[in-house]
C-alpha cells in the first residue's frame, strides 16, 4: 500500500447551539439594526481607550474565515503619539499629490459628496490607529517562502469583523487608504511579505463629529432573487 500523501484531516464536533427562528430572527433584527447605525466619521475626539477594546476588536477579527485557514494578517496596534504623528506627516504628504494633480477628474469627483481632502486630522486625533498588513505569502522556519491564497478576500472579511466589532463596543473607525501605502511598511518596521492594506484609526467620535448626508442603497438594489 502507498503510504497518504498528506496527513489525515482531523475533525472535531461542530460547537452549535440551535435556535428557534423566532430567536434568530430577534438576533438578526437587533445586529442589523446595531450595524445600520454605523457611520463613518472624520472627527474623532483624542479621549483615551483602553487597551483591552483594542485587543478584543483584533480577536474578533482574526476569527474571521481566511484562505487554506493561512490567517495572512497582521494588525499593527498604535497608540504612541509620536508615531501616529509620523503617520499623519507622510499620508498627507501622498494625499496632497492625490488631491492635488495625481487623482484624475472622475476619481475626485466621486469623492466629492463625502468631502474628504489631504488633511488626514483622524491620525493624530485618534488614541489608536491600527494598520491592517496583508501577508501576501509565508515565511517558513528556514526563510522559504510559502504560497498563502485569497489573501485579500481574507483580508477584506477580517477587516469586516474589525469594523463591526469597534461599532458594537460604542466606538467609530474610519478605514483609510493612504495611496501609496509604503510609507507605512518603513514607519511600522514591517517584513517585505506584508503589504499595508488598510489604516482604522480607533476611538471615540468628537463632540461636533459630523458625517455625510448619503444614503444606503436599498434592498432592491443590492439583492438579487433567483
Ligand atoms: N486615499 C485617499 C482618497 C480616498 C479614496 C477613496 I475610493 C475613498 O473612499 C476615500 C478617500 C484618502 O484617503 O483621502
Amino acid at each position: 500500500m502507498t503510504p497518504d500523501r498528506y496527513p489525515a484531516p482531523r475533525f472535531v464536533p461542530l460547537a452549535f447551539a440551535r435556535r428557534t427562528p423566532e430567536q434568530s430572527l430577534l438576533a438578526a433584527q437587533t445586529f442589523y439594526e446595531q450595524m445600520e447605525q454605523r457611520r463613518t466619521t472624520r472627527h474623532f475626539s483624542t479621549e483615551s481607550v483602553p487597551r483591552a477594546l483594542i485587543e478584543l476588536a483584533i480577536r474578533t477579527a482574526g476569527t474571521a474565515p481566511s484562505g487554506a485557514h493561512q490567517q495572512p494578517w497582521t494588525f499593527v496596534a498604535v497608540a504612541a503619539p509620536e508615531l501616529k504623528q509620523r503617520m499623519r506627516d507622510a499620508a498627507e504628504r501622498e494625499e496632497h499629490a492625490f488631491y492635488h494633480g495625481k487623482a484624475p477628474e472622475e476619481w475626485l469627483s466621486a469623492l466629492a459628496p463625502l468631502g474628504t481632502d489631504e488633511h488626514k486630522t483622524h491620525l493624530s486625533d485618534a488614541p489608536w490607529v491600527v494598520v491592517l498588513f496583508r501577508q501576501t505569502y509565508g515565511v517558513n522556519a528556514d526563510g522559504s517562502k510559502r504560497t498563502f491564497y485569497y489573501t485579500q478576500e481574507s483580508c477584506g472579511i477580517a477587516a469586516g469583523l474589525f469594523i463591526a466589532a469597534v461599532h458594537c463596543m460604542g466606538l467609530v473607525t474610519l478605514t483609510h487608504t493612504p495611496s501609496p501605502m509604503a510609507f507605512l511598511s518603513e514607519l511600522l518596521e514591517r517584513p517585505v511579505n506584508e503589504k499595508a492594506m488598510l489604516v482604522m484609526p480607533v476611538g471615540y467620535p468628537a463632540a461636533d463629529a459630523r458625517v455625510p448626508d448619503i444614503a444606503r442603497k436599498s434592498l432592491d438594489d443590492i439583492i438579487v432573487w433567483k
